[in-house]
């Protein structure tokens, strides 16, 4: 390395004080913390993200946001060239940089890296890096930040995008890297013409009765209600209206958005007893995340939710229904020829019944850990894989090869039988591909997706909740000395320590009809999550509780369930 950069290194990071007494771990979901004490933290990302692009010779991109936390959080995440997380052999360096005590410890770790990497590192080579950032007040100040940590590495430029949702910094990083526009309006322009693409292509016969075109979006008062006022003005076909935008003075987050909505089951703030029956979503706050509910009635604030499983369902009815009108031949035979290898990923905190109903319907269905960057990875692995977490973080991923054959496909049918219902079928699928962000779950794409699906079937929110019902469920966490103490197996379903521990969950079980039960360390807050399910919600409560004690009793201060 130059004595020039060195210098340079060394000068930069002598400005940003790393924190005192806390150690910071990049998790799944980049670093998270008070946004007080992430000014350096944020500048050593910064500089990690040039050595990414270094590496890589890609345009990487860096976002400063903390998702559904409080708004006096922040956090800081890498996007890989790929559009994708951060690749998982980087966070081990991550955590070394963030949590180095002195400018001369960072250098040495990072001379060692660049030399382990063999990063180029000559200031020859040029890096670049986009960033983005939620509306959370802190943002800004450690976007500065994050600034300089870029140029103190030679060669390395920064782009600020100004305020963008986590998924479209992902979509642009994509873009870049393709060699296609990664700007805002070319995101939009995308999303709003697949849409308009699929409502042209619904059947004329469910056109001419349509009727609930309305969909109200509970913005969080976070970057995606702004963004959806934007978005809403370019679709034809489907009116939203948002509320919690941002602007009317209501805190990010607070009583409102998708973890809200999906953890306490009530109504968000703004919403009540006058939306009964309605169609209504919630975003997280930075729109990576959607689920929709509905008011059941107006005596309580009680919501009927339809969660990320039930997303993943619509999607997955459709899909495979496209799919089999296209590999039909004139005769209604299926070609073989043409058969994708469709697959559905999802977590243990998939409700059982939604595994049950996909699996009914023929699918293969995968379980992996909990984290999007393990979802993603299997569903990368089929030639159209659909993931969701309960929570409403999802995405459909379309193999680049099956994607070519399906242009062929439509290519071949436009000539020889255009507008024939195989065509149709085609046409829907590309769609689908360049509407669903291929790089990660994004509320606003799946928000129009499950619009133009509703329409297309000409069903009610209601109707589509009927696809299974959901069975009891619980979820309760339990605060314990050391939560490391446990570990798992067989995607989280399976405690293989302390020993002992699994027999004791699976006699609790076992006296449960329908009963299924796991514990697992939270990779994002300190504490063993206990999920229970059964038949009734009594039953459920009660194998959780009687699971939450067990945890108690290998691993605990006494009584400290909360
Ligand atoms: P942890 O705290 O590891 O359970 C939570 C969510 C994940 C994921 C991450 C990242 C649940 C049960 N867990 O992880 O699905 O979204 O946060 O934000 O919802
Ligand atoms: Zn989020």
């Amino acid at each position: 390395m130059k004595e020039e950069q060195r210098s340079l290194l060394l000068q930069s990071s002598s400005l940003f004080s790393p924190p005192q007494g806390v150690k910071l771990s990049y998790g799944t979901a980049g670093f998270r913390a008070d946004a007080s004490i992430l000014r350096s933290t944020v500048h050593r990302v910064g500089m990690l993200a040039a050595l990414r692009s270094l590496k890589t010779q890609s345009v990487v991109g860096l976002m400063i946001t903390a998702s559904h936390n409080k708004v006096t959080d922040n956090g800081v995440k890498i996007v890989d060239p790929s559009g994708g997380m951060l690749s998982q052999e980087w966070e081990p360096f991550a955590d070394q940089l963030a949590n180095a005590q002195t400018p001369e410890a960072l250098l040495s770790l990072i001379t060692e890296f660049v030399e382990k990497e063999r990063i180029p590192f000559d200031g020859l080579q040029s890096a670049e890096i986009l960033l983005g950032r939620d509306t959370r007040p802190s943002g800004e100040s450690l976007l500065e930040a994050a600034k300089q940590g870029i140029s103190s590495i030679f060669g390395a430029i920064a782009l600020d995008l100004g305020i963008l949702t986590t998924p479209q910094l992902h979509w642009m990083v994509r873009a870049r890297n393709k060699g296609k526009p990664a700007t805002e309006p070319a995101y939009f322009e995308q999303i709003s013409s697949s849409f308009r693409c699929l409502v042209d292509l619904i059947p004329n016969e469910i056109k001419s009765n349509k009727k609930d075109n309305t969909v109200v979006v509970d913005g969080a008062d976070g970057v995606g209600g702004e963004k959806l006022e934007v978005l809403k003005n370019m679709l034809t076909g489907l009116v939203i209206e948002v509320r919690n935008t941002g602007k009317g003075g209501g805190l990010l987050n607070d009583g409102v958005g998708a973890d809200y909505v999906q953890k306490e089951k009530v109504v968000p703030r703004g919403f009540g007893s006058n939306d009964v029956g309605i169609r209504c979503a919630s975003l997280d706050g930075d729109a990576d995340r959607l689920v929709y509910f509905t008011v059941p009635t107006n005596s309580s604030s009680k919501i009927d939710l339809v969660d990320g499983d039930k997303i993943l369902s619509l999607f997955a009815v459709f899909i495979k229904e496209q799919l089999s009108i296209l590999t039909k031949d004139g005769n209604e035979n299926p070609n073989n020829n043409s058969q994708a290898r469709l697959g559905v990923v999802q977590t243990a905190y998939a409700n059982g019944a939604s595994t049950d109903y996909l699996k009914n319907l023929g699918l293969e269905v995968i379980f992996t850990p909990t984290g999007v960057k393990h979802l993603h990875e299997k569903a990368a692995q089929f030639d159209i894989g659909i993931y969701f977490e309960a929570n409403g973080h999802g995405t459909i991923l379309f193999s680049e090869s099956w994607l070519s054959w399906l242009e062929a496909r439509n290519n071949e049918l436009s000539l020889a039988s255009a507008g024939s219902e195989q065509q149709k079928a085609a046409l829907r699928l590309l769609s689908v591909g360049k509407l669903i962000n291929q790089a990660v779950g994004d509320a606003l794409s799946c928000l129009l997706l499950v619009e133009a699906i509703l329409q297309h079937k000409g069903w009610s929110i209601q109707k589509w909740n009927e696809l299974y019902q959901d069975l009891p469920s619980r979820q309760l966490k339990v605060k314990v000395v050391d939560r490391t103490a446990v570990t798992t197996t067989n995607a989280e379903t399976i405690a293989v320590s302390p020993p002992g521990i699994q027999e004791a969950i699976d006699a609790e079980t076992a006296k449960h009809l329908k009963g299924r039960c796991f514990i697992r360390p939270s990779g994002t807050e300190d504490v063993i999550r206990v999920y229970a399910e059964a038949s009734t919600q009594e039953a459920a409560d009660s194998l959780a509780d009687s699971v939450a004690k067990i945890v108690d009793r290998f691993l605990g201060f006494g009584s400290s369930k909360q």
